[in-house]
């Protein structure tokens, strides 16, 4: 009998499309379901992995549902106290300038009860990457107000929805740091589908490499979803944040000062002087 040998049948090489980066812990998160939070830690681990960042990289992490992300991240953590990841940043910074510091706050965290040390840090142009993740609530104690609240939503404590007379407006803090000569990159990014999170991985980049430049502060807002916070599904929430937080926190470059300031050159790594 004669073996039979079918047409041969070009096999190809399976093509990568994604891999768990080395920064990201195997962890599974606490995150809810459909939570922005995940989305950002992956890009952070993305980007520092891609710099070969993660072992000169000291985080501070906030106070909020993401105090965690020491846990997530394979990375050395600080936790400052509420609101304070900055000044806690700027510390570590200046003793440690060999260092690569970012920082991850939420908008309770950053905007409300840490309104001075992200004001006062971006001020002096401390050399710190500063993520803000912005999903419009307090999502950790349960859906309250935040100062980036949109008028007329609704929350936990404001049930009528935000109202400008009685809680006054939305905070738009990272407009508000852009004006400051210190801030050398000031940008906002989106979880909203594939296209925004690469943008939003971009900016992150760029943040990063401004630190490493010494060109400055630098701040990546990220307007995620709270679905829980917000009382929405997960689909329901991506269209809230397409639909409603977008056009009052439109992502894109908010200010990039890197081409008008003079870049003083990175720091030396520790020992590398010999
Ligand atoms: C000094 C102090 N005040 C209040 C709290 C309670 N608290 C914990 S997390 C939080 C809000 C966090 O919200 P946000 O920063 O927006 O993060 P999210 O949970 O939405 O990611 C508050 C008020 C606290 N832990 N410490
Ligand atoms: S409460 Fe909101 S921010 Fe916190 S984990 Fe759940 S969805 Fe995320």
């Amino acid at each position: 009998m004669t073996a039979t040998t079918g047409p041969r049948v070009a096999t190809a090489a399976p093509r990568l499309i994604y891999r768990r980066p080395e920064l990201l812990a195997e962890d599974s998160t606490h995150y809810c379901p459909g939570c922005g939070h995940g989305v950002v830690h992956r890009l952070v681990a993305e980007v520092l992995g891609e710099l070969g960042l993660g072992p000169r990289t000291i985080a501070v992490a906030g106070v909020g549902c993401a105090v965690f992300a020491y846990d997530y991240l394979r990375l050395d953590f600080c936790e400052a106290p509420h609101g304070r990841a900055p000044a806690v940043a700027t510390g570590i910074r200046r003793v440690r300038p060999d260092a690569f510091v970012l920082t991850y706050q939420g908008d309770g965290d950053m905007a409300a009860i840490g309104t001075a040390e992200i004001v006062h840090a971006a001020a002096r142009g401390e050399l710190i990457t500063a993520i803000f993740v912005n999903n419009g609530v307090y999502g950790m104690t349960g859906g309250q107000m935040a100062p980036t609240t949109l008028l007329g939503q609704k929350t936990t404590s404001t049930p009528g929805g935000r109202e400008a007379a009685l809680h006054g407006y939305p905070l738009p803090i990272t407009e508000m740091l852009a004006l400051l000569p210190g801030v050398a990159y000031a940008a906002r990014g989106s979880v909203v589908d594939p296209g925004a999170i690469g943008k939003t991985k971009a900016y992150l980049r760029k943040a990063c490499e401004v630190q490493l430049a010494g060109a400055g502060f630098a701040i990546v807002e990220v307007i995620s979803t709270c679905p829980v916070g917000w009382g929405m599904t997960p689909r329901e929430s991506i269209d809230w944040l397409r639909d409603a937080v977008a056009e009052v926190y439109p992502p894109g470059v908010v200010v990039d000062r890197t081409k008008t300031v003079p870049v003083a050159p990175a720091p030396a790594a520790a020992g590398s002087e010999g």
